[in-house]
């Protein structure tokens, strides 16, 4: 058969609803790479993650950190046990990938492989994630991060440089003494997912100056 100009537009057209299906369904599933940016934020949150500054994730950290809470004395027994439940979870399954302990390189790997596995069940991880510790943060359950809450858990993740924790929670702008959880949040996910180096951000800049 001749190729007429008829067909050969109805062969573009062809050629062009199938790339455009293909390249929906890479939307999809977006299975780009991490760079190497991405790759040192999460080093970064390795880091300021080991509480007991022992060179390693392990349950140890979240321990020291729970022990804080139990320490303050005003928390109920229920309470308690509510955060220690939360923060035992998300350690073990998130941070720890369910085992004893993780080295940095094999936790930014983890990272990378789940990243690039699919970036919708990604950031549903680190919502998750961040999400745990805020209901944590939030004591009077208002959803609202007020200073006091704040420096509570900065001082339970071992971080009490008391200058550079204000700093840090001026950084989110509060408003009349308070951050918004969903803005937290929010600020974290982006952290945790965004390429893009331009953009500043609170929790990298944070984690830089050793808050
Ligand atoms: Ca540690
Ligand atoms: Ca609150």
């Amino acid at each position: 058969m001749m190729w007429t100009m008829t067909n050969i537009k109805a062969y573009s057209l062809l050629v062009l609803y199938f790339n455009t299906a293909a390249g929906s369904v890479n939307v999809e599933s977006d299975t780009s790479k991490a760079n190497e940016y991405l790759i040192e934020k999460w080093e970064k949150l390795y880091t300021s993650n080991d509480f007991n500054h022992d060179g390693v994730l392990s349950m140890d950290d979240i321990k020291l950190f729970e022990k804080f809470y139990k320490d303050l004395d005003y928390l109920s027994d229920e309470h308690l046990t509510e955060i220690e439940k939360r923060m035992d979870r998300i350690w073990r399954s998130i941070m720890l990938n369910n085992t004893k302990e993780i080295t940095k390189v094999d936790f930014t790997e983890m990272m990378k492989e789940r990243y690039e596995a699919d970036k919708s069940i990604f950031i549903e991880m680190i919502r998750d994630y961040i999400s745990g510790w805020c209901e944590t943060m939030d004591l009077n359950n208002d959803s609202f991060i007020s200073k006091e809450e704040f420096l509570t858990d900065m001082f339970a993740s071992q971080h009490n440089d008391t200058a550079k924790d204000d700093e840090m929670f001026l950084a989110f702008n509060p408003v009349n003494g308070r951050i918004p959880v969903e803005e937290i949040i929010n600020y974290f996910i982006r952290f945790a997912t965004e390429k893009n180096e331009s953009t500043s951000d609170i929790f990298e800049t944070a984690m830089d100056t050793g808050a």
